[in-house]
């Protein structure tokens, strides 16, 4: 979209600039990115992008679920804003794209528009959400699903992090107070949309040498968390037939997982990706164990068959192992469509720039599979270098960042009236 007959553009720069200072607010330096909600690493980069938010003239508050956002008005009043941002925590030992690249991206228009003296009809918010990895609390999408409503008090404090401290006393210690949750809450038609950039984490993009890739559909997701409680028994002395070994069950569970969610096909995806042997020690029969379930499937019948083959799946473990089993659901959203509005707009703005793309499926979750139960959403992907993420080795070049950017860019012109 030209603002006066021009095309106005990103600055790599200053990507790289923000990117590479936020790299720098990790709990795990030197093996990837450790950015927790509400600890020391998120204070530094809140206070980070606060400080970008401000420079580009961006009024910034905090909602009560703890996300930051930077306000720009616009001609409007009250008319309903555009959403444009991502999450800025992290998983454990992971990248320093997933997230801030999104965030960083409204950063970029912010202080485009800025320089530009750009005047919108509807106001603009820029958004850097808190938990959406639920790396700390579990269930993740937190930020998103407390603006849609999703979060209860309760939920606060139940869910919980490894040392036992619960969301509500996290947020308390970083000065935000639980049972306001509620007040995060978008009143329904305050958003017009929700707009994010995102790196794939998939190889599609680079394998097919393209620049961004326009998302069409977020696949539906299911992390459910299980405990296995046997018996702990000396490991000498308990012969192999009288054990209520718990992490059998749990191994014989995994090869089940494993292999319905490759039967259950169309791209199924089933994982176990947290596990705890309890009490743990080399000569005890493992007395409990903990681990974590994510199923993803574009076609939701598949998700809800999947939980519930391994709900009797774990029964016939009770009866064959002598243990029991639990499962507790932290978090299920359904596949979600893109808006076929905000698609076309990032479509047509990719070709004026000249943009190689391809409309994708997301088998990642967003922020905005939720904020779409309250307002159209769109969603860009650029390329990661060699597929990877959720590790160290995670990267996106800074130029193919500045591309995305430019293509929300040119379709937030368009859709705030500018
Ligand atoms: O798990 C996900 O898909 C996202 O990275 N939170
Ligand atoms: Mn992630
Ligand atoms: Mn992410």
């Amino acid at each position: 979209m030209n603002t006066a007959g021009k095309t106005i553009s990103a600055r790599t720069e200053r990507i790289r600039k923000d990117l590479e200072a936020m790299a720098a607010f990790t709990a795990s330096p030197g093996r990837g990115m450790t950015r927790h909600s509400f600890s020391e690493e998120d204070k530094k980069t809140r206070e980070y992008i606060r400080a970008r938010m401000e420079e580009a003239g961006l009024s910034t508050y905090e909602d009560a679920a703890g996300s930051l956002f930077g306000r720009r008005a616009g001609k409007r009043a009250d008319a309903p804003a555009i959403m444009i941002g991502s999450h800025f925590d992290s998983v454990k030992n992971g990248g320093d794209f997933d997230g801030p690249a999104g965030v960083v991206m409204g950063l970029e228009i912010a202080r485009t528009l800025h320089e530009h003296g750009v005047e919108t009809e509807y106001p603009l918010e820029f958004a850097a959400l808190v938990e959406e990895e639920g790396a700390r609390f579990g269930g993740g999408l937190y930020g998103s699903r407390a603006m849609t409503g999703r979060v209860s008090r309760e939920q606060l404090d139940t869910f919980k992090d490894r040392d036992g401290i619960s969301a509500a006393e996290a947020m308390h210690s970083f000065g935000f107070d639980p049972d306001r949750i509620g007040e995060a809450v978008r009143p329904k038609g305050s958003l017009k949309a929700f707009i994010e950039l995102h790196i794939e984490q998939g190889p599609i993009l680079e394998a097919e040498g393209l620049d961004v890739g326009i998302v069409k559909t977020i696949v539906g997701i299911t992390q459910q968390e299980v405990e296995i409680l046997g018996r702990p028994d000396h490991a000498g002395t308990t012969p192999m037939d009288m054990r209520a070994n718990a992490l059998l069950a749990a191994s014989e569970t995994a090869l089940f997982l494993d292999r319905a969610a490759r039967e259950a096909g169309e791209g199924t995806v089933g994982t176990i990706g947290r596990m705890e042997v309890f009490p743990g020690g080399a000569n005890i029969v493992p007395g409990r164990v903990f681990f974590t379930v994510d199923i993803r499937s574009v076609n939701n019948e598949k998700v809800t068959g999947l939980v519930s083959s391994l709900g009797a799946f774990l029964k016939e473990m009770e009866t064959k192992h002598g243990v029991r089993t639990s499962i507790t659901e932290k978090i299920t959203v359904a596949p979600v469509h893109m808006s076929e509005e905000i698609v076309g707009l990032f479509t047509e703005e990719a070709k004026k720039r000249g943009y190689s793309m391809r409309s994708m499926q997301s088998g990642a979750g967003h922020d905005a599979m939720i904020m779409a139960g309250i307002t159209d959403v769109g969603l860009v992907f650029v390329p990661s270098k060699g597929g990877r993420s959720h590790c160290p080795e995670e990267w996106t070049d800074y130029e193919q960042i500045a591309k995305g950017v430019n293509v929300i860019l040119g379709a937030v012109l368009s859709l705030a009236g500018a």
